[in-house]
């Protein structure tokens, strides 16, 4: 009997083992396969459902280094298509591509007659720049047409499917975004969202900066778009709601050890903006205004007249 009994101990050990065997290969198996199905799915899902083609790449800040930023730097307004005043302004400024680094404060494209030219030109001139929201609105189109374009998928179907207007696709801003090719594309796509240039304690954005946000925190779209700032502390691009946002920064640098200056566009209707912290470059070009440069070592403000080519 005790044989007997032995033999089935024995037995029950040779189950307990070939069960802990197979629970151990499971333990390994499921966890494997689960992270191997997990990132099959992921990758077939990016390139099918979760690509979301609403969200355009962007880099929030590049930084501009020696030997560009020692070269004599000069900042550009928003120029908006008009591509012979800048030609003029280009002109004017004597610019010379030996001595000068020319850096651009967004809204290159849109609303003017030339914007693929003016692209073009800035590209050609290695200029630095920095996205403006109408930048930011054709690269978005373009990112859609593409992806449609690579999946096969019918433009009609995604409007459907995105509840997006029909009236975008012949909107200016997506005729635009069909006229780019490749290179002009990657270029625009290659403006950062702040350009931050430590020579000088300078920051370069489109629209504006929040004073008390660290910038990583800073929302991109704000940052092309704030005019002013509320009474609640948030940014917000109307032009009746609360006071200008630099009026916020000068305060805050004028109190600050380490002050920093920001150069930037996008607010025609305040026009050229001189402050002791901030300097506002969009001085109404494509409304019939001026084109201006700043010459950062002079502090020198330079313009051009430009034809109305909206109103
Ligand atoms: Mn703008």
């Amino acid at each position: 009997m005790k044989g007997v009994n032995y033999q089935r101990l024995n037995n029950r050990k040779k189950h307990f083992c070939n069960l802990q065997n197979v629970k151990l290969t499971l333990l390994i198996l499921i966890p494997s396969l689960t992270l191997c199905v997990l990132f099959l799915g992921s990758s077939f899902s990016f390139n099918t459902h979760n690509f979301d083609p609403l969200n355009v790449n962007y880099t929030l800040i590049n930084k501009l280094e020696p030997p560009l930023s020692q070269k004599n730097l000069i900042f550009i307004g928003d120029v908006h298509g008009s591509y012979d005043e800048l030609l003029m302004l280009i002109n004017k400024i004597n610019y010379d591509p030996l001595k000068d680094h020319l850096i651009f404060v967004g809204d290159l494209i849109a609303k003017g007659p030339k914007s693929t030219e003016v692209v073009q030109l800035i590209r050609s001139l290695g200029a630095s720049c920095v996205r403006g929201n109408h930048d930011d609105k054709v690269l978005q189109f373009k990112n859609i047409l593409d992806f449609l374009d690579s999946q096969k998928i019918p433009l009609d179907e995604f409007i459907k499917k995105h509840d997006i207007s029909k009236d975008i696709v012949n909107s200016e801003h997506g005729l635009l975004a069909k006229e780019l090719d490749m290179e002009l594309y990657n270029f625009l796509l290659s403006c950062p969202i702040i350009l931050d240039i430590p020579e000088y304690d300078l920051y370069v954005v489109h629209a504006g900066l929040l004073p008390d946000v660290p910038l990583f925190e800073q929302d991109p779209s704000d940052i092309m778009t704030m005019r002013n700032i509320m009474k609640n502390g948030k940014p917000t691009s109307q032009k009746d709601e609360g006071h200008a946002w630099s009026k916020y920064w000068n305060a805050a640098q004028e109190k600050s050890s380490s002050p920093k200056t920001v150069i930037y566009g996008h607010d025609a209707a305040r026009g050229l903006k001189i402050k002791p912290y901030s300097f506002g470059l969009d001085s109404r070009c494509v409304h019939g205004g001026e084109l201006s440069a700043l010459i950062w070592n002079d502090r020198e403000i330079i313009s051009v007249k430009c034809k109305n080519y909206v109103d």
